[in-house]
């Protein structure tokens, strides 16, 4: 196991329903829409992966011409980024506890890491800098370059190859199905660490499946990384 490939949203921070929804919401709010997004609607939404495909998905089921739709789904995108960004500045968004500690280890045993996510660049880094400063992701691959959003592998293959690694000697954490699949079809070992969004989804195919990260430890890790070039 060279690397470790490392999800944002829901893995290396609980960002979605104290993080996003509230972004957005008050991204509806400012621009005099009267949508809110409560914590259930919110969860379900999440099947849909990036933000902007999340708010078009949407505001077609409300019934929101095409023409409408791509008139108001970048502003409002636009906002909802800066909006998340504050939420970051202002120390509202927290890593998951003991993820800090597991990433310090795996530099510390010389395994490399980076980032795989659908987020956009313009909070991922503003992000990473803040709560992971001397943590040193590289590559960081984005929701802005990858061409296809996850389920798809597009993101994974973009940070095997800034790693200029094999999947075979890498290993992916993630936190839902979306982002198991993508690293399962890249051909990336996956360990899942789930959160209150995600524990029900179906994670059968994992390596290994944690309720959170006092229960990984590099060991662990290279032991699931293991388990994936046996089968
Ligand atoms: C994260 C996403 C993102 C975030 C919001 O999925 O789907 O859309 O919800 O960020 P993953 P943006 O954790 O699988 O990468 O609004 O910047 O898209
Ligand atoms: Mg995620």
């Amino acid at each position: 196991m060279e690397a470790a490939i490392f999800d944002v949203d829901g893995t290396l921070v609980d960002s979605e329903r104290d993080g996003h929804r509230v972004a957005f919401n008050l991204a509806f709010e400012e621009l005099g829409l009267p949508y809110r997004w409560d914590v259930e609607l919110y969860g379900r939404l999440l099947e849909i992966a990036g933000g902007q495909h999340r708010l078009h998905s949407y505001l077609e089921g409300q019934g929101m011409s095409a023409d409408q739709r791509d008139e108001i789904v970048p502003k409002l995108h636009a906002r909802k980024t800066e909006l998340f960004r504050e939420l970051v500045a202002d120390g509202r968004i927290e890593p998951r506890a003991g993820v800090a500690a597991l990433v310090h280890d795996l530099a510390a045993a010389r395994v490399r890491l980076a980032v795989a996510t659908t987020g956009s660049r313009g909070w991922v880094e503003p992000l990473l800098e803040r709560l992971f400063p001397r943590v040193p992701f590289d590559p960081v691959i984005t929701g802005d370059e990858a061409p296809v959003r996850k389920p798809d592998p597009s993101a994974y293959f973009m940070a095997l190859a800034g790693l200029r690694l094999p999947a075979s000697e890498a290993l992916a954490v993630e936190d839902s199905a979306n982002g198991l699949v993508a690293a399962h079809a890249a051909g990336l070992a996956c360990v899942v660490v789930v959160n209150d969004y995600t524990a029900d989804h179906d994670l059968a195919a994992a390596e290994l499946v944690v309720a959170g990260f006092d229960e990984l430890d590099v060991a662990s890790l290279r032991l699931a990384h293991q388990r994936a070039q046996r089968r």
